[in-house]
């Protein structure tokens, strides 16, 4: 839903939010209940955040519906019916702008408008924040609701300028849609994005190159239309389904770990269990066991029975092994929910390059070459992903007190006090930042938590004549160390992932979100609180 930009009239305000996205919107709806001012800036030209850039073919959400969606109201999750157990993204930014309506938060959205820089008034406590617009507002409070995987990245292919075809990135995908009709296609990634894409740009294309530098365990979705009985399951409960899933490791109640370690099962239990978990589709098949993802003797047995049912998929013997994950533990990249990936390589027309043995040397004029091979194509897809995590927030100027730069701060990696806030940015508060669960949980969750929190946080300021608050840096060594620490406990740090940074050249290799998981997490914010913001510096 297209908005028309406003300038912004008013320079002052109690706080600005960066992202109008499920986080932004959310975060403007409860600073807006407590009374406070509040401008919100998006890039789009509507509100939606992923769910606005991502219209590629195919993309849906991988948490089910039920569950991915504002748990907040009961009104607004009753006025509202999925039609899909994964809702396809469409059927997602509509919801989007049924809630943006119900709430009427557009009044507070500049839209078609991106922060370039936010700096830090010391003598003030305001922070002072620029847009590409021209805009110069102040705010008390600075909320960054950027998103986790909002900085699309086109790698740096020498001669893409050359290329006479058109070319697009998933994450920033036409909004008039891509007729790939007697077309040759040529996509690149094989990561959530192009898993799902590749299966319908191959209905449409005469010719569709695959080109793979690491295969992905992928698994079938078990997408299906909604039963009647399960959506009036859904709105009967969601309200106390959603106080249970804040206590779970995922954020979600769909399913539930199995407490038992495989070391503890027999050979057949753990099949039967894995064979149970995959036939359920969804994540469900990581709770297998309760050290899938801390020990390798658990995840290759999952491993193995992945690419097991993943090998009985493919009938194309040439490709059978190079479509198999075989560098990885099963789970340590994010696993992909598909709906007839694999079989898209029954296809005659569709053809996987290994570009891991014969590397993307460079675009051309007419196509791709990988080796010493030239692919002619009519167009490219990038499916090669994003600068996750900090991507979006370093694109941005962010200048703290002495003028210290995050970009500085953050340079051998994301240094963060719960994934909130960072040392020496006062005020500053990031909604899922990096050091927090985040992308390994139902982020729809970890959103509605940290708004939660940012919000009893400001109105704990504001009611209590508080001017700032800071992480303090010992708090935040301690953080990080414990965010390492829980990492290093688990297989994850053992893969080249978007979530180690490995997806970036010379982006630091650390392990970004924290895999304690969203409940014992959510004792610990609570526990913050409750100490009066423990760990922080109040400023009055
Ligand atoms: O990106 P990715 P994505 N040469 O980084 C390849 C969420 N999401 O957009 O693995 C050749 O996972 C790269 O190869 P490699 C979800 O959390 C969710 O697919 O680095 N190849 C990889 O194959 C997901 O994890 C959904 O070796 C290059 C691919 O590009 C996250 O977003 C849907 C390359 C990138 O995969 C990101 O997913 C979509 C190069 N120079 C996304 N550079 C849902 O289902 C990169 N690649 C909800």
């Amino acid at each position: 839903m297209a908005q028309e930009a406003r300038a912004t009239a008013a320079k002052e305000f109690d706080a600005v939010i960066v992202g109008a996205g499920f986080a932004g919107m959310y975060m403007l709806h409860r600073l807006r209940s407590q009374g406070l001012s509040v401008r919100v800036f998006e890039a789009g030209e509507g509100v939606g955040g992923t769910w606005y850039w991502n219209r590629y073919p195919g993309a849906r959400c991988d948490v089910e519906s039920l569950e991915y969606q504002y748990g907040f109201s009961d009104e607004i999750q009753r006025g509202w019916t999925w039609t899909e157990r994964y809702a396809a993204q469409p059927e997602i930014l509509r919801y989007q702008n049924y809630v943006a309506d119900k709430l009427d938060l557009r009044r507070d959205i500049q839209f078609e408008t991106r922060v370039t820089a936010a700096a830090y008034d010391e003598r003030d406590a305001l922070w002072s924040i620029e847009t590409d617009r021209g805009d110069k507002v102040r705010a008390r409070f600075c909320i960054m609701a950027t998103g986790c995987l909002s900085a699309a990245r086109v790698p740096n292919f020498e001669g893409l300028d050359q290329f006479e075809g058109d070319w697009y990135h998933t994450g920033d995908w036409p909004h008039e849609g891509v007729d790939f009709t007697g077309k040759r296609v040529g996509v690149i990634g094989t990561g959530s994005s192009g898993v799902q894409s590749i299966p319908l740009i191959a209905e449409q294309a005469d010719q569709l190159y695959v080109f793979q530098r690491t295969a992905n365990f992928t698994l079938p979705a078990g997408n299906r239309p909604l039963t009647e009985q399960d959506v009036q399951k859904s709105k009967a409960s969601l309200l106390e389904d959603r106080a249970k899933a804040r206590t779970t490791a995922g954020g979600i109640i769909c399913f539930e770990y199995n407490e038992r370690p495989a070391e503890e099962m027999t050979f057949e239990e753990r099949e039967r269990e894995l064979s149970a978990r995959w036939n359920m589709g969804g994540f469900a098949f990581l709770g297998s066991f309760a050290d899938l993802m801390a020990t390798h003797e658990a995840n290759d047995h999952a491993a193995n029975f992945a690419r097991s049912r993943m090998s009985e998929i493919i009938k194309n013997p040439a490709v059978v092994d190079l479509l198999l994950p075989n560098d990885h533990p099963v789970g340590v990249k994010r696993l992909c929910l598909d709906t007839h990936y694999l079989e898209t390589f029954n296809l005659p027309h569709v053809e996987l390059v290994d570009v891991r043995s014969a590397p993307l040397k460079k675009i051309t004029a007419k196509g791709i070459v990988s080796g010493d091979k030239e692919y002619e194509v009519d167009c490219i897809v990038f499916a090669t992903g994003f600068d996750a995590m900090t991507g979006a927030l370093l694109s941005i100027d962010i200048a703290g007190k002495g003028g210290e730069k995050l970009r500085d701060k953050w340079a051998a990696g994301p240094r963060t006090y719960l994934g909130l806030g960072s040392a020496g940015f006062p005020n500053l508060f990031f909604i899922t930042g990096p050091g927090s669960p985040s992308v390994l949980s139902n982020m729809i969750v970890s959103i509605e938590q940290h708004v939660d929190w940012i919000s009893d946080c400001v109105k704990r300021l504001t009611t209590g004549n508080i001017r700032s608050i800071e992480a303090k840096a010992e708090a935040e060594n301690l953080w990080v160390d414990h965010v390492n620490e829980t990492a290093a406990a688990t297989l994850y740090p053992q893969a080249n992932s978007w979530y180690m940074g490995a997806n970036i050249p010379g982006k630091p290799r650390i392990f970004m979100p924290y895999a304690g998981g969203v409940g014992a997490y959510g004792e610990k914010l609570a526990e913050v609180a409750n100490a009066d913001y423990e760990g922080f510096a109040l400023g009055a």
